[in-house]
């Protein structure tokens, strides 16, 4: 990183923005010694800027290079504000807001005390007006009154980076709620002067609700629900704008590395409680500020809060990130990868755990994602569906929500959960119906499967969606010696409705 060297060439004459004011109250000097220690952990109004540089952004889970910079500078910073549909869930769209193109917004980073010059931009294809307010502004609205801009239009606004940390920016039109719910949230990094330690690995997260007209995981576009956001109950949580994006492409590293994560919340309204399954932070960095925490295992961030988590990988394998209010992890998308690959000798990180690699059990029907869910649903929406794609998309949806008692060939644990291969059950005249009544409103008592008995309950799986329920039946007949068939989306919808809902079923 730079060198202090570089102190010695800073310009009174350079000084253009935010100094003049700021020597009044401060020493009044516009000294060019200050050595950069000196200049740690107090606020930086009193160091000048000197020269200009454009601000190098990136989308998650990408962080941009540290600044290298042992002065203050002026950094210009364009963020265009776009309003695009993109998927959340496999096969489901969601109108977005976006600062950049992407949810979340893209990553901003400077360091203490430089002054910023922002430019807020307004695609013209945009229907509603946009701003921005900084949570590493010091001055009314942080932003938010200088930049109300049009679609079209572009407004600018300066401000000096007081203090150090990581910080959220977000949206504040009105409704401020609904703009902040349609994804416009992001992470600014102000760089303490001296920079952070080095780490092999950064990476951007961010969580956020998502509240819809539409079941979680309903297909097609999902429109957004004023009322259920105003009530808070988010339809999915999830890391980086989709419940995907951190499964499909996971975070990256090696046994023997460190890794820092930057997590943001941007809400609007749940608080998370962020945890790594099989990691321990080493270091929290609480609330994104100075105090800092060791040995942590799951740390809260609060809604328009972050979080800088630092931590060494010694075991290779997935981990898995999550909100801890697991129901969000499961049943709403808060879930994330982090695999750690191996490199060289393993014989450390054997005493240090002897169990398992990889953890499918926490991953379930996102432990090998294929698109084939998304594949059904188009083919569903255009009338092609056919049974191969209803079958592709059943096998992914049975690892994990049916695997974990039927086991993965189906075969069962026997006297604890009946075989699904070669069911007598299922190839009865009525199994179809049947198995459909089971997964909508489970199943318990007596029950006698090829012959053997079982006396134990299924619990319901009404949260599944009629779509995906049909694939994972006809996945089921057409598996394991099972006698075929297919089972539609309209059949599922019958029987659900026909059956007495189990309590909290979405009807
Ligand atoms: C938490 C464990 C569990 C999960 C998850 C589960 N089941 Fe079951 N299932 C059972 C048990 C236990 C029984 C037997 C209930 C009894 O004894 O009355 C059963 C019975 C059945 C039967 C009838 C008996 C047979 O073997 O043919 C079918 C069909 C079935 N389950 C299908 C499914 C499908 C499809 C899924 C996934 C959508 C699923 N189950 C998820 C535990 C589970
Ligand atoms: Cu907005």
């Amino acid at each position: 990183m730079g060198s202090f060297a570089r102190f010695g060439t800073i310009a009174v004459g350079l000084c253009l923005l935010g100094c003049g004011e700021q020597s009044g109250k401060g020493t009044g000097s516009s000294s060019t010694s200050t050595p950069a220690s000196t200049a740690s952990g107090a606020k930086a109004a009193e160091v000048p800027v000197s020269g200009s540089v454009d601000a190098q952004l990136t989308h998650a889970p990408e962080v941009p290079p540290p600044t290298g910079r042992t002065a203050p500078t002026k950094v210009v910073v364009n963020l265009e504000v776009k309003e695009v549909e993109l998927p959340i869930s496999d096969g489901v769209q969601y109108p977005f807001w976006t600062f950049g193109g992407r949810v979340p917004g893209k990553f901003i980073r400077i360091r203490q005390g430089d002054t910023v010059e922002f430019h807020l931009s307004n695609h013209p294809d945009n229907k509603m007006p946009h701003n921005i307010d900084m949570h590493a502004v010091t001055g009314p609205g942080g932003g938010a009154t200088s930049t109300a801009t049009a679609p079209g239009h572009t407004s600018q606004f300066t401000f000096k980076a007081l203090a150090s940390g990581i910080f959220v920016y977000h949206c504040a039109t009105a409704p401020v709620g609904m703009h902040i719910a349609n994804g416009m949230t992001g992470l600014i990094l102000v760089e303490p002067p001296e920079g952070l330690p080095k780490v092999d690995h950064e990476y951007y997260v961010m969580q956020n609700d998502f509240y819809t007209v539409d079941k979680y995981r309903e297909k097609g576009l999902a429109k957004f629900d004023m009322q259920k956001a105003i009530e808070e109950r988010p339809t999915y949580v999830v890391f980086n704008g989709s419940e995907e994006s951190l499964v499909r492409d996971p975070l990256k590293a090696k046994v023997g590395e460190t890794v820092r994560l930057f997590v943001g919340n941007g809400g609007p309204n749940m608080v998370s409680s962020f945890h790594i399954i099989g990691e321990i932070f080493d270091k929290v960095y609480v609330e994104g500020g100075k105090l800092v925490n060791e040995q942590v295992q799951t740390t809260l961030i609060p809604a328009g809060g972050a979080v800088m988590v630092e931590f060494k990988v010694e075991v290779p394998g997935s981990y898995v990130l999550v909100d801890h209010s697991i129901f969000r992890a499961f049943n709403k998308g808060a879930l994330g990868i982090l695999k750690v690959d191996p490199q060289g000798d393993e014989g450390i990180a054997k005493s240090i755990y002897g169990g398992r690699g990889i953890d499918s059990v926490y991953l379930s029907d996102k432990a090998a994602p294929t698109g084939a869910v998304k594949a059904a649903a188009d083919a569903e929406a255009k009338g092609t569906l056919t049974r191969e794609l209803q079958i592709a998309a059943g096998k992914q949806l049975f690892a994990g929500t049916c695997s974990a008692c039927h086991q993965n060939e189906g075969q069962g644990i026997p006297t604890v959960f009946p075989p699904l291969a070669k069911s007598d059950f299922l190839s009865a005249p009525d199994g179809k119906t049947k198995a459909i009544h089971n997964v909508v409103s489970g199943l318990s008592g007596k029950l006698t499967v090829n012959g053997a008995p079982y006396d134990s309950s299924m619990p319901p799986l009404s949260n599944l969606p009629d779509d995906d329920i049909a694939n994972i039946l006809t996945y089921v007949l057409n598996s394991w010696g099972n006698p075929g068939g297919v089972v539609t989306k309209a059949e599922v919808a019958a029987v659900r409705a026909a059956a007495k809902a189990p309590p909290g079923a979405p009807k």
